[in-house]
This record gives structure tokens, sequence and C-alpha cells, in this order.
């Protein structure tokens, strides 16, 4: 009987070292533990998965057996019934039923995660039967080979992990004989013998493992208005930058947007490798990498918007982990009418129009985005469009255009053009202001201006769209 006991209990006791935790909370020892778990668990800290306790019936009764949490401290080689006092939470933590020889479990998992988190002192377990309960049921204590264990199971990098914790401290009290020790004893009792008797109850302690703390990164996407590289006092976040979280072996396990501010935290990480990686938001580039000798200011995303791997340790918040955004410039390619209507600080893009202003179309000064956007959506005549208002529209995205660094030499002649008819002629000039020819003018102008923004002539639209120009 005690060799096939052995045999039973071990074999399950290494399976669960070798592939992580028990996920069956049954009150009988189970086979092999699940192998799967979701990559939002790795995300969960170093926290407690499950705490399990395993007690050995040495003699069966038949009965349930709960489990209770200890109130204060108590020494397994002086506690008495008397000295104890009864120091356990009424509420039950779980139970087994004691229905046979060998190991039973409960599932402690919420016990254990007070215990580790501080919520409560670690004064051990109480068993016990429910009131009158009889006959008793006879566990082996630690002074035995089948001590009292408590298996405790949290998440590393690595996957789960599993610690065994044999009792350090176990007895048990009976009312009988309140003022007796038991500590030495190889067997541990709960419950009655008959209606004469009196409660046994047995107490067990163990010592918990230290876990690591969990880890952190972070946290700042800027738009680098100078292009350097580095974090200058009068820079801006960039809102709405989608980042992703990465494990060094290329296992995304986490995507968030920056805040408002521009910035964005993963935190409760198991510590371990990690890399992030920024999606870079349309019409801008990367910052160059690792500019400068502060890492805490700098840019670290590189062409592809990748982070190199970087070690998290117990505790560390890592907040160096930053990006800087700009518009491309000096490439002298032209970007579209559409383009420069959805940057002019009314949607979810950033506005990249206001740095470039102001900017005057002969008699017309457009000095701020709002006043861009109305010419450039065709609002700002009152009436209904007409050749004029459409001619304004992009020859201010051509002259945005220009104050982005595209070359403006393919349309130069067109541009003094524009300038003068909009300095001679308003938009409500259209209807009787404008000659038949003249209006034949204004309409060619602003298709070569048209197919200037979108780069069928001129020096190309440009490619970071991704778009086949
Ligand atoms: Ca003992
Ligand atoms: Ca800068
Ligand atoms: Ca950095
Ligand atoms: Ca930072």
């Amino acid at each position: 009987m005690l060799r096939m006991t052995k045999l039973l209990f071990f074999p399950v006791m290494a399976a669960i070292l070798i592939v992580g935790c028990s996920q069956d909370q049954s009150s009988t020892t189970t086979g092999p533990a699940d192998l799967s778990f979701s990559t939002a668990a790795l995300l969960a800290g170093a926290e407690v998965q499950s705490a399990t306790l395993y007690v050995h019936v040495s003699t069966a009764s038949g009965n349930d057996v709960f489990v209770h949490r200890v109130t204060s401290e108590w020494d397994e080689m002086a506690v008495t019934f008397n000295s104890f006092g009864g120091a356990f939470d009424a509420s039950s933590e779980g139970s087994f039923l004691a229905d046979a020889y060998g190991w039973k479990t409960v599932d402690v998992t919420n016990l254990a995660k007070g215990w580790l988190a501080g919520d409560y002192a670690n004064f051990g377990l109480l068993l016990k039967h429910g009131e009158l309960v009889f006959p008793r049921s006879l566990f082996y204590s630690r002074e035995t080979d089948r001590q009292p264990t408590l298996e405790i199971c949290y998440m590393t990098a690595d996957g789960p992990e599993c610690v065994q914790l044999i009792a350090v401290a176990d007895t048990y009290i009976w009312e009988s004989e309140p003022n007796s020790n038991r500590g030495a004893l190889t067997r541990l009792y709960a419950g009655w013998q008959n209606e004469t008797d009196l409660e046994k109850q047995t107490l067990i302690r163990f010592e918990l493992p230290e876990l690591p703390e969990p880890a952190a990164i972070g946290d700042f996407v800027w738009y680098d208005a100078n292009n350097d590289g580095i974090q200058d006092t009068n820079e801006l976040g960039a809102e709405g930058v989608t980042v992703n979280l990465f494990n060094c072996d290329d296992i995304m396990l986490s995507s968030m947007m920056t805040n408002a501010d521009g910035y964005y935290l993963f935190d409760n990480l198991i510590p371990g490798d990690y890399y992030v990686e920024f999606v870079l938001p349309e019409g801008h580039v990367f910052s160059p990498q690792d500019q400068g000798v502060d890492d805490a200011v700098d840019s670290d995303a590189g062409l592809d918007g990748v982070t190199v791997c970087t070690t998290l340790e117990p505790g560390e918040t890592d907040l160096t982990w930053d990006a800087g955004l700009y518009m491309p410039e000096g490439e002298g390619c032209s970007l579209t009418i559409g383009f420069w209507k959805t940057h002019a600080g009314f949607g979810p893009q950033d506005d990249v129009v206001t740095p470039l202003l102001p900017i005057s179309l002969g008699a017309i000064d457009v000095t701020n985005a709002t006043e861009a956007h109305d010419i450039l959506v065709q609002k700002y005549c009152g009436g209904p469009s007409n050749g004029i208002v459409k001619l304004t529209a992009q020859f201010l995205a051509v002259m945005l255009n220009g104050a982005n660094s595209a070359d403006l030499g393919a349309v130069a002649g067109e541009i003094e053009t524009a300038h003068q008819i909009l300095t001679d002629y308003s938009c409500e000039d259209w209807k009787k202001g404008l000659t038949k020819a003249e209006k034949k003018d204004v309409n060619s102008l602003k298709s070569t201006f048209d197919d200037y923004n979108n780069g069928l002539i001129g020096p190309g639209h440009c490619d970071f769209f991704g778009d086949d120009d």
C-alpha cells in the first residue's frame, strides 16, 4: 500500500514540475497539467496562477474536510487547543472529501494570492470537519514522508512555473486535552471520533516563495519638429500611434495606442526580454535612431519602427523606449489635396498644415488651419463652388507642398499666373468678371495643379504612402 501511494503521488508531482500548473481543481490528484496558456496570461505579471494544497489521508472518514485561514501566530511544538483559541477565519477556503487513503487536493489559489499580496499575514491553514461530523479524518504529518505540500504555480517569461512547498510546521489540537501539544506526532486529525468526543483540528503552515515583481516598458512618441532624433522641450507628443509589444521570440503580446499626450505603457509584465514596434502614421517617417548620448530623450525606432530587444528586470519600469516622427522633407515630392484636407487639424490625423502657414495666394492670405481647411474643401466663398474656388483649392495644396519642401519648378510659371488671377479676381467674379477664355485658363491651371499634387507632373507623389504613382 505504501509503495503504491508513492507511485501514485510522485509521477503527478513530477509531471506538474515539468509541464506547468495543474488546472484541475477537484479534490483528488489529477493527471498531467494543461500545457496551453494564452498570451494574455503572459501579461498577467508574476502573479500566482494557482495554489493547491496536498494532504495525504491516512485514515479515511468519508467526510468533507474544510480548509480555513488561520488568523494568528502559533508554534508547532507549543500550540495547544487553549493557546490557539480558535484563531481562524470562519468562512472556508475550500474542502476535500476524505473518502479514501491517498492524496487529496484543495484549490487555495485565492488564499495564496492574499498571502503573497500582503492582504493578510501567512499564519497557515486549519483543517476541520463541519460541526459534530464523525468519525474523524487522519492525515500524515510532515514528520513522515507524505508531508502536507502546497504547490504554487506562477507565470514567468518562459511560461508557467510551479514550486512545491513542504509544510514547515504542522500539528493537531484537541479540545479533550486542551493544554497538550502534538507537534511531533506522525498523524494529524480533524473532526470527532463519535458523539461523545470533542473536536480535533489540524494546523499546517508553509513558507511562501518570493515571486518576481512585475516590470513595465514605455513610453513616448513625439513629433520631432527639427528631425534631429532628440526630444526637444518644444516638441509635442503624437496621439493615437499604435505600439505593439513583442517578446524576443517575436510573439506579439499586446497592442495599444499612445494617449493624447503621446504616451504608452505596457505594465504588469513578467520580467524578461521584450521589444516594441511603433506603427508609422501616414505621411511620416521615423526620426534618426539613437542620436545623442541620453537614451531617455532619443528615438529608439529603426526604419521599420522596431526597437532592439531589452531585458526588463523584476520591478523595473523602463521608460526609455521612444519614437520620433516627422514629415519627410527635402525629397521634393508632392502630396494630394486629399492629404492636406485630412491634415488640417479637423480629424483623427495630426495637423501638419499649421506649421507651413502663412501662405499667400494672390490677394488671399491663409494664416491658420481653419482658413486652409475651408479653402481645401471649397467652402470659403459662401455660394457653390466654381472655377476660381477650385483653382484656389488646388493652388493652396501646391503651395503647401512647396512649403513642405516639394520642388515647385515644374509649375513655376503656373504659380505666377495663379497669383495674378487671384490678385485680380475674387471667387465672386466667376459669374460676371471673367471672360470665357479666362475661365478656360483658370480651369486649365486648376488641372495642371491637380496633376502636380497627384504627382503626374513635377517631382512625383511622395512614395511613403506606398501608392503607385
Ligand atoms: Ca509536526
Ligand atoms: Ca528634436
Ligand atoms: Ca531611448
Ligand atoms: Ca521616454
